[in-house]
């Protein structure tokens, strides 16, 4: 993997962990880190050897891991943009925001402190979201006189329902992460010190199906989410007949049939 000024990747056997790191800003993003992470994460996806990614937020300047993952996009950055720069920030984010939601490999959000504005939208971007017993969430962007432009006005509707994202984006009031919880925004909620550990658990146990099936599953619940019923459910029956037709179907229903262990092979 090549080197990133503002990100750390580490491997763990095939979990990637990608570090967002900003310690004199909390992690925000600015336009040198979105391009980053779109680099970055191309090159997750094209590494075969990576079935899960972990995405999480490096510590502050003080050291401090559980204080931000991400506090939104950088405003001392954005503060002078002009309309058109606006729009291309904008058009820059969204393309790894997309990756995150649609790469093949399952993106996991550690949400290790503040995911206010942008944060709370990359979070919203990846598959599943486990938050620290601290962590905060908000879209304060209407207190900035901006609006939430990082997919935040769609994902959060889609994530908690229309009301609540209204009340969210409309009053700019943060919730933690019990509330972020009850209100489906996050999967599971754990103490500090156990967030890796149990983002890491949930990554194995994803990585160790058949990782190409649970791709083509991925792919169905993105791209049936928008879809009308039938249409979605006749695209769910095309993608069966794509997975019908793998060693891993053959070598999953057989291992089940011979009462021993699968060996799958992700193709
Ligand atoms: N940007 C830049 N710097 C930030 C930052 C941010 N979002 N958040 C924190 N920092 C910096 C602080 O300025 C401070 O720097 P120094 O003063 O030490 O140099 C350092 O990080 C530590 O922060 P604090 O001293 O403020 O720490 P506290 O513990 O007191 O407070 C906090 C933590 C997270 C509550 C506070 O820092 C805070 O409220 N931060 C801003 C949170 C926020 O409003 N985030 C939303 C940003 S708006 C767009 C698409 C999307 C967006 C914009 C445009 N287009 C399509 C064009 C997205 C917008 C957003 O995300």
């Amino acid at each position: 993997m090549s080197d990133y000024a503002n990100l750390k990747i580490e491997k763990e056997a095939d979990i990637a962990v990608l570090t967002i790191s900003r310690p004199e800003a909390l992690n925000a993003l600015n336009s040198e880190t979105i391009e980053e992470l779109d680099k970055a994460l191309t090159e997750i996806e094209a590494d075969d050897s990576v079935k899960v990614l972990i995405l999480t937020g490096g510590p502050d300047k003080k050291g401090n891991a559980f204080k931000s993952f991400v506090a939104g996009a950088d405003i001392k950055e954005m503060v002078n943009f002009t309309a058109p720069e606006a729009r291309a920030f904008g058009i820059k984010a969204s393309v790894p925001f997309f990756k995150l939601q649609n790469m093949r490999q399952v993106t996991i959000a550690a949400v290790n402190g503040f995911a206010l504005g942008g944060g709370c939208e990359i979070a919203m971007s990846c598959d599943i979201r486990i938050a620290s017993d601290n962590a905060v969430f908000g879209q304060p962007e209407c207190g900035l006189g901006i609006i939430p432009g990082f997919g935040g006005t769609q994902r959060l509707a889609r994530l908690v329902g229309m009301g609540r994202a209204k009340e969210m984006i409309f009053t700019c009031d943060n919730i933690n992460a019990e509330e972020a919880y009850r209100i489906g925004l996050v999967n599971h909620v754990v103490a500090q010190d156990e967030l890796m550990n149990c983002a890491k658990e949930m990554a194995k146990k994803i990585a160790s199906k058949g990782s190409y099936a649970v791709s083509i599953a991925k792919a169905a619940i993105n791209n049936g989410y928008d879809m009308d019923i039938k249409n979605a459910v006749e695209m769910e029956a095309n993608l069966f007949g794509v997975v019908n037709d793998t060693a891993d179907k053959k070598e999953g229903m057989n291992a089940f049939i011979e009462r021993r262990p699968a060996e799958l092979k992700d193709f």
